[in-house]
C-alpha cells in the first residue's frame, strides 16, 4: 500500500544538489530561502517563479479542520489571521482521495497555494509542510514557488513518553502530541506503568490508582490519568491524526502493581550490581510493599503460575481496549531479568493471546520475539543498537516469523532520553551515549536487522524514558531536535533513495526550522551541531 506508492514517488523528480545543501541563509544572492522541509518529502521541486505573498487579505478555503489547523499555524508563525471574505489570494485545502494513505500534494506559485490530501491525515501533513515553508521576505511573509508530492515510507511513526518514572500531566502530553504531529508522527505510545508508579484509572481495578500512583523516581510526586483525562488525550491525539498506544509493562517493571496487589507479585530479585549501586549512591533497594523510588530495572515480576495474574491482565487490557480506539495494546515484556526463560515465554504467550482475543494487535518489546506461542501477528519493538548485539536481532526476527512486523527504536540512535554530548544536565547514557543529533540521524531502518526489510517494518518510534525528566521543558529539550531525525527515518525515502537523505541536508533543513519551533513554543535544545536560523 503506502510503501509501494511511496517508493514510486521517491523515484520521481527530487530536486537534487542545490536543495540537499540548502541553508537558511540567503543562497547565491537570492533573498528567498530555499524550502527546508522536515521530514524530507518524497519529491520536491522548486519552481522558478515568484513566491506567493501572504497578507491580511489572504483567504483559506476548503476543509474545515485543516483550515483551522492552518489558521492557528499561520497566526503563531506570522501573526496574520486569514481574511474571512474579500477577493484576496487563496490557500486552498482539499481532500481528493486516490493517493496512498496519509499522502498529500502541495503547489505554490505567485497566484495561489493548493494543498490536496489523499485523506484528512494527508491534508493535515500538507498543512504542516506549508507551515515549514513560510518564510520572511523583508517585512512580508511568502511561500516560495514549489511543488511537492509526499507520502510516508512507514505506516507507524511513533514517539513514546514514559509517564511512570515521572508523571506528566495532560497539558504536557497534549503539547508533546501537537509538537510531534508537526513532524508527521502519528502514534503516541504511553508507558503507563512501571516499578515506580501506576498512571491510569481503571474501574475494574481501583486499587491500582488508590495505592500505587502517588510516588515517582527520587520521591517526586506521582499522579495518574482519570478516565476523562485519558479520553481527552486520545481525542486530542486523534485531532492531530495520532493514535494512542497504551503500554502496561509486564511481567517485570511491576513493583507498583505489587503495592496494590501484593498477592500477584514475586519478591524482588536483587542482584550484586544493584547492591553496589545502592551502596554507592545511598539509594534504597526495592522492598515488597514499599514504593520504589530508584531507577534499577528488571527486579520485579508478576507471579507467572498463578491464574490470578491472568485475571488481572484480562481486566486491565480488557478495560484499556474499550478506552483505546487505536489497534494496538502494548504488553511490555522488556528486561524481565528475574524471570526464568520458560516462565517468561509462557507469560507473554498468554498475555498476547488475551490481547489478540480482545480484537487488538499486541505489541511487545523485542525480548518476547522468540517465545513460542506468542499470538500471531504480535508486533515487536526492537530497542537494541543500530548494529545488533547479544542476539537481539534474533529475537526481533522471531516476530516476523510469527507473522508480525517490527517497530524500530534503536536505543543508541533514537532513545531521546540519552544525554547530548554537550547540553542540559539531563538524561542517561547507558545506550552508548551521549547521543549526538548526527548519531540520531545516521542510520537506515532497512539495514538494522539482517534479513528484515521494509515489508517487515511497521515503522519507527523514538522512546523518551523519564527517570531524569520532570517537566515539559525537560521533555522537549531532550526530544528536539533529535525527534526530527526519527521522524525522517519514519517518513522519508530510504537513505540513498533521495538526495535529501544526508546528514548535511538534514542539518541545514532542521536549522531552518528554529524560528518556526520558537513560534510554536517548542523548547528545543539549540545543539551546536546545527546552524540555527534566526530572524
Ligand atoms: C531501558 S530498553 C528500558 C527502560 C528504561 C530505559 C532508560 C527498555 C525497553 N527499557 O526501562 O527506562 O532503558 O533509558
Amino acid at each position: 500500500m503506502n510503501r509501494r506508492r511511496g517508493r514510486a514517488i521517491a523515484a520521481a523528480t527530487v530536486l537534487a544538489a542545490s536543495l540537499a545543501g540548502c541553508s537558511p541563509a540567503a543562497q547565491n544572492g537570492d533573498t528567498v530561502p530555499l524550502p527546508a522541509v522536515v521530514p524530507a518529502p518524497a519529491a520536491i521541486e522548486q519552481a522558478t517563479g515568484a513566491p506567493f505573498r501572504l497578507d491580511a487579505s489572504t483567504r483559506i478555503e476548503g476543509e474545515a479542520d485543516a483550515a483551522s489547523a492552518l489558521s492557528a499555524l499561520l497566526e503563531a508563525r506570522t501573526g496574520l489571521a486569514p481574511a474571512t471574505g474579500g477577493d484576496g489570494a487563496v490557500i486552498a485545502l482539499r481532500i481528493e482521495g486516490g493517493g496512498p494513505a496519509e499522502s498529500y500534494a502541495l503547489t505554490a506559485d505567485e497566484a495561489s497555494v493548493t494543498v490536496t490530501g489523499a485523506d484528512a491525515a494527508g491534508l493535515f501533513y500538507g498543512v504542516q509542510t506549508l507551515g515549514q515553508l513560510l518564510a520572511r521576505d523583508g517585512d512580508a511573509w511568502v511561500v516560495p514557488a514549489v511543488s511537492i508530492e509526499d507520502a510516508p515510507r512507514f505506516a507507524y511513526r511513533g514517539v513514546m513518553l514514559d509517564v511512570a518514572r515521572h508523571f506528566h500531566p495532560v497539558e504536557t502530553v497534549k503539547a508533546y502530541i501537537g509538537h510531534a504531529a508537526s513532524l508527521k508522527l502519528n502514534a503516541l505510545h504511553l508507558h503507563l506503568s512501571d516499578d515506580q508508579g501506576w498512571r491510569i484509572e481503571l474501574h475494574s481495578r481501583p486499587e491500582l490508582t488508590a495505592l500505587a500512583s502517588s510516588t515517582a523516581v527520587g520521591g517526586d510526586p506521582g499522579g495518574f490519568y482519570t478516565k476523562d483525562d485519558y479520553r481527552e488525550i486520545v481525542e486530542y491525539a486523534a485531532s492531530r491524526h495520532m493514535i494512542v498506544v497504551p503500554e502496561i509493562d509486564m511481567p517485570s517493571h511491576t513493583h507498583a502493581i505489587g503495592l496494590a496487589y501484593p498477592e500477584l507479585a514475586e519478591e524482588p530479585v536483587i542482584t550484586d550490581p544493584m547492591r553496589e549501586t545502592a551502596a554507592a549512591t545511598g539509594g534504597a533497594l526495592p522492598e515488597s510493599g514499599t514504593p520504589y523510588l530508584g531507577i534499577e530495572v528488571g527486579f520485579s515480576s508478576l507471579k507467572i503460575h498463578d491464574e490470578a495474574t491472568y485475571d488481572f491482565a484480562a481486566d486491565v487490557f480488557g478495560e484499556l481496549a474499550g478506552m483505546t480506539p487505536g489497534p494496538y495494546l502494548h504488553l511490555g515484556g522488556d528486561e524481565a531479568h528475574g524471570t526464568a526463560e520458560e516462565d517468561f515465554a509462557l507469560f507473554v504467550s498468554r498475555v498476547s493471546t488475551i490481547i489478540a482475543d480482545l480484537g487488538k494487535t499486541p505489541v511487545a518489546w523485542h525480548e518476547a520475539g522468540d517465545a513460542g506461542g506468542l499470538a500471531g501477528a504480535t508486533v515487536g519493538q526492537y530497542w537494541g543498537y543500530v548494529t545488533p548485539t547479544d542476539g537481539m536481532d534474533d529475537r526481533a526476527r522471531g516476530f516476523v516469523s510469527n507473522g508480525g512486523q517490527l517497530i524500530l527504536s534503536p536505543a543508541d540512535a533514537i532513545y531521546l532520553d540519552m544525554k547530548y554530548p554537550t547540553g542540559p544536565d539531563l538524561g542517561l547514557s547507558w545506550a552508548n551515549g551521549p547521543t549526538s543529533v548526527q548519531r540520531a540521524y545516521d542510520w537506515e531502518p532497512s539495514t538494522v536487522i539482517p534479513g528484515i526489510d521494509d515489508a517487515d517494518i511497521l515503522g519507527v518510534e523514538a522512546p523518551l524514558w523519564s527517570e531524569t525528566l520532570r517537566s515539559l521543558d525537560d521533555i522537549e529539550t531532550m526530544a528536539f531536535p533529535r525527534i526530527a531525525a526519527a521522524a525522517e527515518a519514519a517518513w522519508s525515502p530510504a537513505t540513498g533513495a533521495s538526495d535529501l537523505r544526508t546528514w548535511e541536508s538534514f542539518r541545514a533543513r532542521v536549522g531552518a526550522l528554529g524560528p518556526l519551533w520558537t513560534s510554536l513554543g517548542i523548547g528545543f535544545h539549540p545543539s551546536g551541531e546545527i546552524d540555527w536560523a534566526t530572524e
